[in-house]
């Protein structure tokens, strides 16, 4: 699928996009900082308790920023931490300039971001324009009758002699259809809204000059309290097909096809004026989540008066096999280039199989379509020791890439998806939704192991329950076991990031290098990067070992599921 849109010899690349756009201040090597960030996904509810009830929060984070300072990361991006119900683990917002009470609150937020920045790390918030909580006040209003805040939603009659079916047929991302119908005090049904996630989640109308107004205020009253960029959930969802047309056969969205749901050009015109929002103050930064169906469709959100950098998931929907990756690089890099934006990289998030347990069984030969179909997981034995080996080669892989990357917390200490969490104590929304076809994301937002050897392994200091559960397992993956130790995945981040930093991460674009069937090598300036996602070893090519995934820098051969960085000067 990729291959069809890659276009002859991509050699000349300008693929962190040199040409500077927009207000950008230069920095390292006269780049705007975000052009080569390596920013870390703070998932704050698993990330770490500071009050002791079992839920990750601001005093959490706060008193583990030196830990992050520590890995080497520039930027930390923090998960929604508005107030919300948690239907979706706070993507249900009811007020966007407000701290979730369970996680601490404004003066705390503002005191996060200083104590960030005094350690030189950036802070990105996540914005969740597409739709809010269903408790949220507007939408509460409009439930009531209110016609105002009814057209910040969207409302519509069913179809059917009595309205009894949905007005048209799009899904639900979660399962079910993407419409729920009211009820009022009496008990009678009226229209139907509609949530292109869960039924708490209804979407905004972004025809409403109030809606517009809102997010603008939102943007402001963050990059006035000093953040310096934005995650823009679903992105791609907000402006909807006139006239809600039925999707037909398409009835998911995701990879390929068009849908009236999503991506549709009206949404552009927003991310101008966030855009212009965003040139007011020095050094912030965009980045959107787009789930499109190709990387043009993905750059046209990257114009130069739109946003700045994109997410672009097929790094993380590609099998651990060579051919697929370089194609993967080599058309991310080359649609990143043609506007001008660096491409971004990530390899594991909080809505995906973590990559560690995605490596440690059969390789697809096409890239993942779907993380939650229970037969591609649970037919086949996870073998993790192959999947930490190939995570780790990933590692270095895409460290030596140009751009921008993305590192969810836990990757830095090789933690695997946690499959077996008890039917009970599983709380994703996906999983009631689609009536249990769905595994649910909970296995990949665990709460983190910090030290000991059970759980909760410090992630609280009580033993209250952890909002969900630890693997017993875990010991030997905590920050306190992994410390120090030169072997553990922990070093091994600490020790490619202080390199990627120092060394080349404003390096000149790739090269790629001839190499056999299975391996993928390029050059970048002075820097080598070989990976073999073969199963034998190949010999070590010639230069000087700079780091290795697998071990000790000794000059054996590359083993199967290994990478390796060279020097060559
Ligand atoms: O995810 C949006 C989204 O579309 C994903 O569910 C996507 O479908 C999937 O990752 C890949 O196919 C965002 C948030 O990241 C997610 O946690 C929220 O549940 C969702 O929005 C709703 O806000």
């Amino acid at each position: 699928m990729i291959a069809r849109e890659i276009s002859g010899d991509l050699v000349v690349l300008d693929a962190i996009g040199l040409r500077s756009r927009g207000r950008e201040t230069a920095g390292r090597a006269g780049l705007a900082w975000w052009r080569t960030a390596a920013v870390y996904q703070c998932y704050i509810r698993s990330f770490a308790d500071g009050n002791g009830d079992g839920v990750g929060d601001i005093a959490g984070l706060r008193s583990r920023l030196s830990y992050l300072a520590s890995l080497g990361i520039d930027a930390v991006w923090i998960n929604p931490w508005y107030p919300s119900p948690q239907h979706d683990v706070g993507y249900d917002v009811i007020e966007y300039r407000a701290i979730e009470p369970a996680y601490g609150d404004l003066s705390e937020a503002d005191a996060v971001i200083a104590e960030a920045h005094s350690l030189g790390l950036k802070v990105i918030l996540d914005i969740v324009p597409n739709h809010s909580s269903s408790q949220a006040p507007w939408f509460q209003a409009a439930l009531a009758g209110d016609e105002a805040a009814r057209a910040r939603y969207i409302f519509r009659p069913g179809r059917g002699s009595s309205g009894e079916l949905p007005p048209n047929d799009w899904a639900s991302e979660f399962g079910g259809p993407a419409w729920a119908r009211t009820i009022d005090e009496l008990g009678r049904p009226g229209e139907w809204y509609l949530h292109l996630f869960g039924a708490q989640q209804p979407d905004f109308n972004w025809d409403s000059p109030d809606v517009r107004r809102y997010f603008e205020d939102v943007l402001r009253f963050w990059f006035d309290r000093g953040v310096d960029g934005f995650r823009i959930d679903v992105a791609y969802g907000l402006v909807k097909a006139s006239g809600l047309p039925d999707a037909g056969e398409r009835g998911y969205i995701q990879y390929n096809e068009e849908h009236p749901a999503w991506d549709q050009d009206g949404v552009h015109e927003i991310y101008r004026s966030w855009r212009a929002i965003c040139d007011e103050y020095e050094d912030r930064v965009f980045v959107a989540e787009l789930w499109v169906r190709n990387n043009e469709r993905l750059a046209a959100y990257l114009r130069a008066d739109e946003l700045h950098t994109a997410f672009q998931f097929d790094f993380l929907r590609t099998p651990f096999r060579a051919d697929l990756m370089r194609e993967v690089i080599d058309n991310a890099r080359l649609r990143a280039s043609e506007v001008g934006a660096p491409p971004t990289w990530v390899l594991s998030n909080h809505d995906v199989v973590r990559h560690v347990t995605r490596y440690a069984r059969s390789q697809p030969d096409h890239l993942v379509e779907s993380f939650w179909d229970k037969s591609r997981w649970e037919d086949e034995q996870a073998d993790l020791g192959r999947g930490v080996r190939r995570a780790r080669a990933a590692l270095l892989l895409m460290l030596a890439l140009p751009g921008i990357v993305y590192l969810y917390q836990g990757e830095e200490l090789g933690l695997p998806e946690f499959e077996d969490i008890p039917q009970e104590h599983r709380v994703d929304p996906r999983i009631t939704q689609s009536e249990g076809a769905d595994v649910g994301r909970d296995g990949c937002r665990i709460p983190l192991p910090w030290s000991g050897t059970a759980p909760p392994y410090g992630f609280t200091e009580t033993d209250t329950a952890t909002w969900l559960p630890q693997p017993v397992d875990w010991s030997a993956l905590t920050v306190e076991a992994q410390d120090g130790d030169p072997s553990s995945t922990l070093e091994l981040y600490r020790h490619a990031l202080r390199l990627r930093r120092e060394q080349f991460a404003d390096a000149p674009d790739l090269e790629w290098i001839d190499a056999p069937a299975g391996i993928l090598a390029f050059r970048r300036g002075s820097l080598e990067c070989w990976i073999n996602t073969t199963s034998d070893p190949v010999a070590m090519p010639p230069g000087s070992v700079l780091l290795r995934s697998g071990g000790e820098p000794v000059d054996g051969p590359v083993a199967a599921d290994e990478a390796v960085w060279l020097t060559t000067s």
